[in-house]
């Protein structure tokens, strides 16, 4: 049996991963503060902050992203004088980040093989010396999902007054397949929805998200909307706990009784890979119950918003017609009757929102998965009205900000000209790398340079063996971080770990302490203030170390005040809203806004800024999404996280809500496909690659453990089993990695 979330299991897994670390009065009082005005803004995922907050406003993996930070533990210069980089790199993930926060800037030393530390000046001159050797479109500029928005603008601008659009960001592991999709179906990039709607709607889709371990204060607005009667419905091949049901660990009643609420009165175990032919029954099925209403003299299609509003419905119904519920069947893994009973909520619901996530998006066929998705909404107009709409739920706590205030690689998505006159240089316009095209051109040898702003970039991309040589070739890698990972211990020639204050933290700069500010998954924009002392007085910001670095690489410009910007975040707040008016006026006084403020999104308000003017109707020309052929011995491997990980980040070794303890070394496989194949329960196996591409792919040393899952899926966890997802097996329009349905082989050795 596995506990529900939010139920007293959330409260022993913090004890147990942090012992009596968390449970100081200091500690309390920090959490207290997260995510209300005035306090700061969660590290964690990237759910909205609500105006009206729960006592404690964050959840489990809330609470365990802001005690990592808040470790007493310290990785200082003695641990780096004690192990040499080589020993370092056959620690685990979990061992390294164990060790505490960085204190010190460090450089490494090829004649020691160790870091060492130095100044910061020493670390700026050096890096800017390297960079100005560098031709700028073989630098590489990686952001993870973290930094605020003054840091993510500066640091954008940087790479571009440096000469470079090299600037992808965790987003290309991620949402992207959604910032490509959206964009050209309904003409934004992001989802249409605000809070409120959560209030109004009628049935909620859950597509591919796991709301329970991924976005748990979600859950809060799950439980409301089923208590007032909205329905929901979820298309995942694993059967979730928290869309399952849920426990409020805030209603002391229902922690007393254990009341479980369910949540999905419909789940249906889709294939990985399956969710176009599930979409494709859904609509298949409201077509033909407005067939049955049409006869009546009724609608179910909302033909005047069809008419006025979208282009392409007639093509992609005639496709849906024209496929078999055979077809659908054979590729979603579901039954017929269960998708129309599916296709009837939708029917009888008169708002309707759809939320969808990685299972989505990671497939080699992402846009096509996304693209239908909003076709099913389009049919009844749920798109741009109150209590409905399309709600793709983000990951990093900024990662969709980062792209709102410049980090693309994109040139046509940022405002090149306004940057150019404001700041009086010529940006570079050819398109930059996105996170897939940095690893091939990393592979090719045309990358010589990597600078992080947060992140684990070496073990959150695909082909890792591969990546891992050839990374140790570049001349140059920069990390600004907080604890020591992989991708620190793989580095170039020259190489720089600068550490950096948390969000948590006190950030004192010449002009007062500063407050920073981030954007949520439903475009609410909001400021953050870190109280807490900070884990070594030798850290510096992001925006200082974004600004130090920017400082030494590029010849000075009266435009351009890397050091009066640093003493004062609210001017950098005043020159994104000098380049953004419309989204950003009045920064500086709106933001502490409670509940954040809401920087608008066309699409809400039937403003379709697509090719067509349109809302686009999408006719996809496949069934699935997974881009390779079902065959005998291939399983679709799914790539999972767990309550204990933040990304690459592992808390601990258990996955609570879905009963798999001790270690993240396993293959969870159904009893009938064990059966199929011979398999016994804890056995060791290897998952093999059965990609088409005459690459050697495996990792071993995996446990056997029976699991719920459709025919031909297996799963295991992000990112142990990273070496088997192909560089090449992305979504085909955005280059998202497909993590999702990997195609693997199990061998037993
Ligand atoms: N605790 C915790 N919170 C996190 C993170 C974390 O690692 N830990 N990471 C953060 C980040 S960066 C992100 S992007 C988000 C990710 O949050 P999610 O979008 O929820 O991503 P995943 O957990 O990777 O996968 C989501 C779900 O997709 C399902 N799935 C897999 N394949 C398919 C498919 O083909 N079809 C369908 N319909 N479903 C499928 C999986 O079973 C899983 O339940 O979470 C953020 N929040
Ligand atoms: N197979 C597979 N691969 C995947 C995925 C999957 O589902 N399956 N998911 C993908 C997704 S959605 C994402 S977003 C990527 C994640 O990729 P990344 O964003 O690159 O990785 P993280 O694990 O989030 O980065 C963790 C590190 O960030 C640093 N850090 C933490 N806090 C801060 C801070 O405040 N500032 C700075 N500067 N550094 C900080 C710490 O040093 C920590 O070790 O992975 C992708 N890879
Ligand atoms: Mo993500």
């Amino acid at each position: 049996m596995t506990a529900p979330p939010g139920a007293g299991g959330s409260l022993r897994g913090i004890a147990r991963i942090f012992g009596k670390e968390w449970n100081t009065p200091a500690v309390m009082e920090t959490l207290a503060r997260q995510n209300k005005p005035g306090g700061f803004m969660c590290v964690s995922c990237a759910w909205t902050k609500p105006a009206n907050h729960h006592a404690f406003e964050f959840c489990e993996n809330g609470a365990k992203a802001t005690l990592w930070e808040l470790t007493t533990r310290r990785c200082t210069p003695d641990f780096f004088a004690e192990h040499t980089v080589t020993e370092l790199q056959g620690w685990s993930d979990y061992d390294l980040e164990q060790q505490g926060r960085l204190t010190h800037p460090l450089r490494y030393d090829p004649v020691s093989d160790r870091y060492l530390p130095c100044s910061w000046q020493e670390a700026f001159e050096g890096i800017g010396l390297e960079l100005r050797a560098l031709d700028p479109e073989s630098v590489i500029f990686y952001a993870s999902g973290r930094a605020s928005l003054e840091t993510a603008y500066c640091y954008a601008l940087f790479a571009r007054l440096y000469g470079s659009n090299n600037l992808p960001d965790s987003s290309n592991m991620c949402h992207e397949t959604t910032s490509v999709a959206l964009k050209s179906v309904i003409g934004a990039p992001v989802g249409t929805c605000i809070h409120e709607d959560f209030s109004k709607c009628d049935a909620i889709f859950f597509f591919g998200q796991n709301t329970g371990t991924n976005s748990p204060r979600f859950l809060h607005d799950l439980e409301d909307a089923v208590k007032r009667g909205c329905r929901i419905v979820t298309f995942n091949p694993v059967r979730e706990k928290g869309l399952e049901a849920f426990i409020n660990p805030q209603n002391p009643v229902d922690m007393l009784t254990g009341h479980e609420l369910r949540i999905s009165s419909l789940y249906l175990q889709v294939r990985a890979g399956g969710d176009i032919a599930a979409l494709m029954g859904l609509i298949k099925h409201v077509l033909a119950c407005d067939d049955d209403a049409k006869a009546a003299g009724r609608s179910v299609l909302d033909r005047d918003f069809i008419k006025q509003h979208t282009a392409g419905f007639e093509t992609l119904e005639a496709k849906v017609r024209a496929t078999s519920w055979g077809e659908i069947e054979a590729e979603s893994g579901l039954a017929r009757a269960d998708i129309e009973a599916a296709a009837r909520i939708y029917v009888e619901a008169e708002r309707t929102i759809g939320i969808y996530g990685m299972g989505l998006t990671q497939q080699v066929n992402g846009f096509e998965n996304v693209a239908m998705f909003v076709n099913l909404l389009l049919l009844k107009g749920n798109i741009g009205r109150e209590g409905a709409g399309i709600s793709p739920v983000r990951g990093h706590s900024n990662v969709q900000g980062q792209r709102t205030v410049g980090i693309s690689e994109k040139p046509e998505l940022v405002p090149l000209d306004k940057l150019s006159a404001m700041y009086g240089f010529e940006p570079p316009r050819k398109k930059g790398m996105n996170t897939v095209e940095a690893c091939e051109g990393i592979l090719q040898g045309k990358v010589r340079a990597f600078i992080g702003l947060g992140g684990n970039f070496v073990r959150a991309i695909p082909e890792r063996e591969a990546m891992e040589t050839t990374w140790r070739g570049l001349r140059l890698t920069v990390q600004i971080a907080t604890k020591l990972n992989r991708s620190h211990l793989i580095n170039g020639e020259a190489a720089y770990l600068l550490p950096c204050l948390g969000r948590s933290e006190r950030d004192e700069q010449a002009g007062g302490p500063q407050t920073v500010t981030m954007e949520d998954s439903l475009s609410c924009i909001h400021g953050s203030v870190g109280h807490r002392t900070p884990a070594s007085e030798h850290l510096l910001s992001e925006m200082a170390i974004v600004a130090g670095m920017a400082k030494a690489t590029l010849s000075p410009n009266p435009r351009v005040d890397w050091d009066g910007w640093t003493g004062d975040y609210a001017r950098v707040r005043d020159l994104i809203e000098e380049t953004y008016p419309e989204q950003f006026h009045d920064f500086n006084k709106r933001l502490f806004t409670p509940g954040g403020f809401y920087r608008g999104n066309s699409a809400r308000e039937r403003i379709w800024k697509t090719k067509s003017g349109k809302a686009e109707f999408t006719t996809p020309a496949m069934l699935s999404a997974t881009g390779f052929e079902d065959r005998p011995g291939r399983y679709r491997l799914i790539t999972l996280r767990s309550n204990d990980q933040f990304n690459t980040t592992i808390y601990g070794f258990e996955d609570r809500l879905r009963g798999v303890n001790g270690s993240r070394d396993v293959l969870l496989i159904s009893p009938e496909e064990m059966r199929h194949r011979g398999l016994e329960a804890d056995q060791i196996v290897s998952l093999v690659s059965d990609a088409e591409d005459g690459v050697a792919r495996k990792v071993t040393g995996l446990k056997v453990l029976p699991f719920s899952l459709p025919r031909d899926c297996v799963a295991g966890y992000y990112p142990e089993l990273n070496p088997l997802v192909p560089l090449s097996h992305h979504d085909k329009q955005s280059k998202t990695p497909a993590s999702k349905a990997v195609p693997v082989r199990i061998v037993v050795d």
